[in-house]
């Protein structure tokens, strides 16, 4: 009787402070309920498995024969099952891509996957995947390519009621979807039912989006629609996965043109990382970025996927920046994620968990300079340790710069500080900083901007204190902190880092000294008896440089790898009407200098010196975030004299808008030829073509 009494009596002193002191109002816009669900997903990953994984491309053309995809032993449970191990919750399947063959038996075209020898016509690809999910309880996305290049409609208003169409039988066979992502990239060109030509669509207006994605919202309300600038999710402008260092989740898009609306496929050449603070939409950020050098998989690329540890560093500047990481997984030739990219994620998810198991802070006594209105049960600090995303700390209206003692009882050591707010209250916090007590005094450790949903914080190196202070140091209101955590990342020994002179003189290097660096360069996996680096080494023929750190106990780093071509220093290049100088900016080894040519030069021409093996060459677009000029179709000759030509091979560079990296490609027969030459065809915006870096790999 006494405790009811008792606890009556707390709640009603409770709700009296609640009602003289409410709830923080909201600041600035909000995000959606769905949103919310998106958001605490955090990881999933996009599978790129279809026509152009028999074909070999990054953007299959449309005019794949459907006999082509017949993969041998799909398996969506390993695929799916891959994904989970790295701690992945969900995944985003690409039921069409660019090329227009649909991976489900789909009554609008006849480009699917009933017409193709998988099953006998009888196979579903993602109903496949859905089971998976179901079975892993993992989520299911899907992306179907507005841009179709197959279609003989696309750029017709007929085509548009097919990929209506095509959305509806999705978004009704499959079951609930946590994503429905829709690509902006069109390239233009295709087979389109065989015509062979360019088409131009205006992207502001074509897809009617508004009402395309009435039918999403009305199908399924529960899914989050990526595009370009929204409406749930924004690209963050980049395929390497990061956001950038200030992330606001709020975001206000532009058009290139005044008057114009921005639109998916149509937004400011590049759109920044980090969104815009007190934006007009809730639009945080998803990161995109293959596992492999591309989307999908390429023979050609096995042993280039990023490590696990580059994974970790990427969810750092993703998931840690309150964006999504979303990676990229290709299924090779099989239907099956290849066993080293299964090996790395399997890293990763475990390199996730062991940072992540102890909260250092959940032991300590956490101190609040100000709690709102002294209400300790409602607004105390012991909600920022309680794994509530929504259950906050917040400050008294007119105090916006609090700060929390955690007092860790002992010295402890940790390398990663996380910050999250309750994002159902708003953005609020700007600037915040930490403190660790060191040597009988307060030294600053680290400092940030944008916390959201989720701020990680990676120090440089280990710090041990036995109490570490947090300071909000700007916010336009009182704050609303959901979490404070410190934790420490399992040791980790940096693999070296290869640089080449342009004479041709390879360092490795590594950030901090170790007992022994070895490596290889005949492109094996280097180990304990490999050669050992002692001062640099000469490789002017080029090769693939492979190495490892190695420190006592026999601890082994990750591998680090680097291919060369050889060098360029007795390489003359020419151009009709360019002058040299602009010239060899292309052949300087410096990829932030470009020579700039004129698309109708009829191309640039390089005499090596001396006949040489090409095997593959390659094409460094410019890395300044600007497009103009960016090649996207080539021509590639060779000659012994400089005067008789023969074409090698010509293309297109797929996704270089997006994602401008090295472009690599192979040569089928390998040349031996004294000269090459490389003809822009056509860049994506202007005339003049911008050449970073051009390089040949002859071992
Ligand atoms: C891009 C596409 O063009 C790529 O092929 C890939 O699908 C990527 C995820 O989105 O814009």
């Amino acid at each position: 009787m006494l405790k009811r009494y008792f606890l009556t009596a707390q709640l009603l002193a409770a709700s009296c402070l609640a009602f003289s002191q409410p709830a923080p109002k909201p600041y600035g816009v909000l995000p959606t309920a769905r949103q919310l669900k998106w958001q605490e997903t955090e990881m999933y990953c996009i599978i790129h498995f279809s026509m152009a994984t028999f074909d070999d491309k990054e953007w299959g053309y449309g005019d794949e024969p459907n006999s082509l995809f017949n993969p041998a032993s799909f398996n969506a449970l390993q695929i799916v099952g891959a994904a989970k191990a790295g701690g992945f919750k969900g995944i985003v399947v690409v039921a069409k891509h660019h090329d227009g063959f649909c991976l489900w038996p789909t009554k609008t075209t006849s480009h699917n996957i009933s017409q193709s020898p998988y099953k006998n016509g009888k196979g579903d690809v993602v109903k496949e995947y859905q089971q998976a999910c179901d079975k892993l309880n993992m989520k299911l996305g899907l992306y179907c390519s507005p841009w179709d290049r197959n279609n003989a409609n696309y750029g017709t208003p007929e085509y548009l009621q097919i990929y209506r169409a095509q959305l509806k039988e999705l978004y009704s066979n499959y079951g609930p979807l946590f994503m429905s992502w829709h690509d902006g990239a069109n390239g233009g060109d295709g087979f389109y039912g065989g015509t062979r030509e360019a088409r131009k669509i205006d992207r502001t207006t074509y897809y009617d989006w508004d009402n395309t994605w009435a039918i999403t919202r009305a199908m399924q309300p529960g899914a989050s629609i990526f595009g370009d600038v929204g409406p749930d999710v924004r690209w963050v402008g980049n395929e390497e996965g990061h956001a950038g260092e200030t992330s606001w989740e709020t975001y206000t898009p532009e058009a290139p043109e005044a008057g114009k609306r921005p639109s998916n496929g149509y937004v400011k050449d590049w759109l920044g990382t980090d969104g815009t603070r007190d934006g007009k939409n809730w639009m945080p950020a998803e990161c995109d970025v293959p596992l492999r050098k591309g989307w999908f998989y390429h023979e050609s690329q096995d042993g280039q996927s990023k490590s696990a540890y580059q994974l970790l560093d990427l969810y750092y500047k993703s998931v840690g920046r309150a964006a999504c990481l979303d990676l990229g997984l290709s299924p090779n030739k099989q239907g099956l994620i290849s066993k080293e990219d299964e090996q790395i994620l399997k890293e990763f998810g475990s390199l996730l968990k062991q940072t992540f198991a102890i909260n250092l802070a959940k032991g300590a006594t956490l101190t609040a300079s100000n709690i709102r209105g002294k209400n300790q049960q409602l607004y105390g600090v012991q909600h920022l340790v309680d794994n509530d995303r929504y259950s906050y700390w917040a400050s008294d209206d007119k105090v916006t710069t609090p700060q929390l003692v955690a007092d860790l009882h002992k010295p402890q050591t940790f390398n990663v500080i996380r910050l999250r707010e309750n994002i159902k209250l708003g953005q609020r916090i700007e600037e915040i900083s930490v403190d660790a007590w060191q040597n009988n005094g307060w030294q600053q450790i680290a400092a940030a901007t944008s916390i959201g949903a989720n701020r990680l914080i990676r120090l440089p190196q280990n710090i041990t204190a036995s109490k570490v202070r947090l300071r909000v140091t700007k916010s336009p209101v009182s704050i609303a902190l959901s979490d404070f955590g410190l934790f420490k990342e399992p040791v980790h020994l940096s693999s070296p880092q290869i640089t080449r002179t342009t004479k041709g003189e390879v360092s490795l290097t590594t950030e901090a000294p170790v007992s022994k660096i070895v490596y290889t360069v005949d492109g094996s996996v280097p180990g304990n008896a490999s050669a050992v680096y002692q001062h640099p080494f000469e490789l002017p023929e080029g090769g693939v440089v492979k190495t490892l750190s190695i420190e006592e106990g026999n601890k082994l780093s990750e591998v680090s790898t680097k291919q060369f071509g050889p060098v360029k220093v007795q390489w003359h290049i020419s151009a009709e009407g360019t002058d040299e100088k602009n010239l060899q900016k292309a052949i300087d080894d410096d990829v932030n200098s470009y020579a700039d040519v004129a698309v109708s030069t009829g191309g640039v021409v390089i005499d090596m010196g001396k006949n040489t093996t090409i095997k593959q060459f390659t094409y460094q677009p410019r890395t300044d975030k600007h497009i103009d000029g960016m090649v996207d179709v080539y021509e590639f000759y060779y000659s012994a004299d400089g005067s008789t030509w023969a074409k090698a091979i010509s293309g297109e560079f797929s996704n270089i808008k997006s994602n401008p990296i090295l472009q690599v490609v192979q040569i089928e027969n390998p040349i031996s030829a004294r000269y090459f030459k490389f003809v822009p065809k056509h860049v994506i915006q202007g005339d003049r073509a911008e050449i970073a870096e051009l390089g040949i790999i002859s071992k």
